[in-house]
Order: C-alpha cells, then structure tokens, then sequence
C-alpha cells in the first residue's frame, strides 16, 4: 500500500469570544485569533493544527501550501526544513516585548508539522504523542487553573459576551471584573469546582506588585495546599521582583519572568541573578524561546523552568527541550495563549511525551471552554487531561461547522492579530503599552 500524500492543505483564520482579561500587554479584546490548518491525504484522513491568529501567520501558510500539496506525510520533515529555510527570516527580530510571542514562521512550521504528525498519527494507528521524543511517557497530564484579573466590560461598548449558563458558577465568574482578592479566591473557587484544579497560576503585571502579593496571600489561605505560581511577564524591577519573592516565599510553587532586562543586562542575566538571590524555580516563556536563547540560559543557569510551548517551539521542538530539561535537572512547562480544543490535544500530546517530572501545564482553555472546533473535546478532570496511548493522531474529530463558523465570525470582525491596548484604552484614555508598568499603573 503506497503512504498517504497530501492532496489539499486548507487554512482557516478563525476567532472566538474572549473575556476582558488584563495583563501587561493591556485588555483582551472582545475575540481571540487563531489559525487552523486542515489537510487532507489521499487515505482519505485529515490532519488538523492550530496555532496563533493574524494575517502574516495566514500568509505564511498560504505560500508554505505549494511545499506541502504533493508530499508524502513520511517526508514532512523535509517540508519543515524547507518552511525554515525560505521565511525563516521573517522571524530574525525574535518573539518581541509583548507578553505574546510576534513571530510568524515558527508558527507556520507547527501548524505543518502537526497536521502531518496527526495524519501519520492516524495511519500508524498511533497517538502524536508516541511520536514525539522518546514516545508517550503518560496518559495523564496535569494542568494548571489560569487566573486573570478581569476588567469592567460595561465600560466599553465592545461586543464582548456575558455570562452563559451551561457553565455554572465558572459560565458567570469568568465575564465578570475581577481586581479584588476575594474576586481572584471566587474565581479559582469556580474554576477549582468545575476542573479539580490543584495547581493555579495568577497572570500579574496589572495591578502594583504588592497588591498582587497580598492576591497569592489571598490565594494560598483560601486553598492551603494548592500549588501557586504568579507570572507578571518581567513587569517588576530585579529588586522588586526578590522583595515580593521574599514575602511570597513558602507560598510559591514557581515564580515565572518576575523581571526581565534592565540596566544593560539581559533578561537572562536578571533572572540568573534573581535566582542567585532568591533561590525560588524560576520560570519563562520570554527569554529561553529558541535554541541559541536556551543555549545562553543554560550557561547562565537563568531559569529552571522553560515553559515549551508547542506552539512556538514545534510540537518536537517542545519534547526535545523537554529532553534537555530531563538531562540537565530542570523541570519543563507549557505556555498559553487563548486557545481553542484543536491546540488543547496540541498540548495535551506533546506533554503526554515529555519525559521526567513535569510541572502542571498552562492552558487558557477554561475561558473559551464551550467554543468547541472538534467533536469531543478534550476535558480537565481533577486538574488533569487524559490523552489516552489508544488514540490516534491528536485524539480529536474536528467539526467543519464549528471551523466555518468561526473563520466567519472572523471575517465578520474584520479582525487579525492581537492588540491588548485597543480595549485598555477604555479603562486608561491614550493607555500605552510599557513593558516595565503593570497595566493599570499609569
Ligand atoms: O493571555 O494575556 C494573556 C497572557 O499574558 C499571555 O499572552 C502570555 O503569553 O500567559 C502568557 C504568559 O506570558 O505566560
Ligand atoms: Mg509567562
């Protein structure tokens, strides 16, 4: 029997609903961008990705089709190589200085290879995750609850959407403001009871550094034996970031980009020295986002934690950093943007194969939960997603009227990229970005 070649690669620019979650970067808007990838082999499967929304990714993966239309799907790495090799040069200013990585192409290599590591999946009658790295290490992942402060929708007269009902307590909380910390307690008390979270992590870089402080404080006494991480995207000074560290201390599961450059010093060189003073696991998903950055972080011993997102680093990319954390003692995570269920399996299977101890991955999955683009979605129980080693490919049937739906709301938005400052500025007038000010700090 000859193996399967690709005979049509569709790509679907699609957007969702989104809360008014703050960070560093500003507001999210009312919609959430993504691109969806769709191909389908001559066996008749289809293999599906996604990846982050915005019309240089789309066109990327426009011009990347003709490399991928004919090809054979035991042959996708050549394709990635050549993806690489004619825009990897659009990537050369690096993932930028907003909270959100900017690159295009490495985006379009994962959106190809894991449509093609779906299709091989699915021929070989195996999970994506038995072929990353050295195959599937587990079937059960553990995910983390992925709190946010949330602005006053009302103060805007954008399209943004109210609490559902199919949701419970989590369907109204997760549209409501949220600035308080017994509004922060209420919200992972919804999200705890509706997922079992026993890991959570507080987006910071919004309110003054202490204000978030006395939040974790909130946080750690309303669920003692709950793991907390805080991540204010490198907002705080290096002497901010160890003197809240310090008050945080015996509360923190992971501290994650507490500071970033300052001074003439490089992100890494911050945190190397961050971690020199504070001796607390310190992650990122800012300064150790390729291979030549994790090469200086290791020397530098700047992080213990690189947060891999597949997304940004290719689905193997993920696993094999997943490899060197196992070899050299540190211990690996995921990063997230908002997402739908296509990235959800995306991340579920790359880190069902990564080897070692890991920590709870990251997934913003719980404020588009119920936006649906395949027909079972994967679910979080008990703060877990099970990727089953029967599965085959991502372990996911995607919907096409769900897909069409989405990619219209898009069109019907006329929308692209993500820009957090655009809703800000209804909270803040002429609000700018600035990376070493948390938002709501003007
Ligand atoms: O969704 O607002 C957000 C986050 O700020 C996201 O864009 C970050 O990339 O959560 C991410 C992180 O920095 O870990
Ligand atoms: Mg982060």
């Amino acid at each position: 029997m000859s193996v399967p070649v690709i005979q049509k690669m569709d790509v679907y620019p699609v957007a969702g609903y989104d809360s008014m979650l703050l960070n560093l970067s500003g507001a999210h808007g009312p919609f959430f961008t993504r691109n969806v990838v769709i191909m389908h082999a001559s066996n008749g499967e289809i293999g599906v990705s996604e990846v982050p929304g915005g019309e240089k990714i789309t066109q990327v993966l426009e011009a990347c089709r003709s490399l991928v239309v004919g090809t054979s799907i035991g042959d996708y790495k050549r394709v990635l190589q050549e993806i690489k090799h004619q825009y990897g040069s659009l990537d050369q200013g690096g993932r930028g200085n907003q909270t959100f990585d900017l690159r295009t192409t490495i985006h379009a290599q994962t959106a190809v290879e894991t449509a093609f590591l779906d299709l091989l999946g699915k021929y070989l009658h195996e999970p994506v995750a038995a072929l990353l790295g050295d195959g599937q290490q587990r079937e059960d992942v553990p995910v983390l609850g992925y709190l946010f402060f949330i602005g006053d929708r009302q103060q805007t007269d954008l399209p943004y959407i109210g609490a559902d009902h199919e949701h419970g307590e989590w369907g109204k909380v997760r549209r409501e403001p949220a600035l308080t910390p017994d509004q922060i307690v209420r919200e992972a008390q919804a999200a705890y009871d509706r997922y079992g979270f026993t890991t959570f992590k507080l987006k910071g870089g919004v309110l003054n550094g202490e204000k978030e402080v006395q939040v974790m404080k909130a946080l750690h006494q309303a669920f003692p034996k709950a793991k907390l991480d805080i991540d204010p995207n490198g907002a705080w000074s290096l002497n901010e970031a160890v003197q809240y560290a310090s008050e945080m201390k015996g509360l923190l599961n992971y501290i994650e980009d507490p500071c970033g450059a300052e001074n003439g010093f490089s992100g890494r060189e911050i945190l190397a020295e961050f971690q020199r003073r504070t001796h607390i696991p310190t992650a990122t998903n800012m300064v150790d986002t390729d291979w030549r950055q994790m090469a200086s972080s290791l020397i530098l011993n700047a992080v213990s934690i690189p947060l891999a997102d597949p997304h940004f680093w290719t689905m193997q990319g993920s696993v094999e950093v997943a490899k060197v954390c196992h070899a050299f003692g540190l211990n690996w995570g995921i990063h997230s943007n908002n997402h739908f269920d296509i990235s959800l399996s995306m991340a579920a299977n790359a880190a069902a194969a990564a080897p070692g101890h890991i920590n709870a991955i990251d997934t913003h999955w719980i404020w588009q939960d119920g936006q649906a683009l395949t027909k079972h979605p994967y679910e979080i129980h008990d703060g877990q997603i099970h990727v089953d080693s029967r599965n085959e490919g991502l372990g996911i049937e995607v919907n096409m009227d769900a897909i069409t739906a989405a990619h219209q709301l898009y069109l019907e938005h006329n929308l692209g990229a993500r820009d957090d400052a655009k809703a800000m500025q209804y909270l803040i007038p002429h609000w700018q970005y600035d990376p070493k000010k948390p938002a709501l700090v003007r």
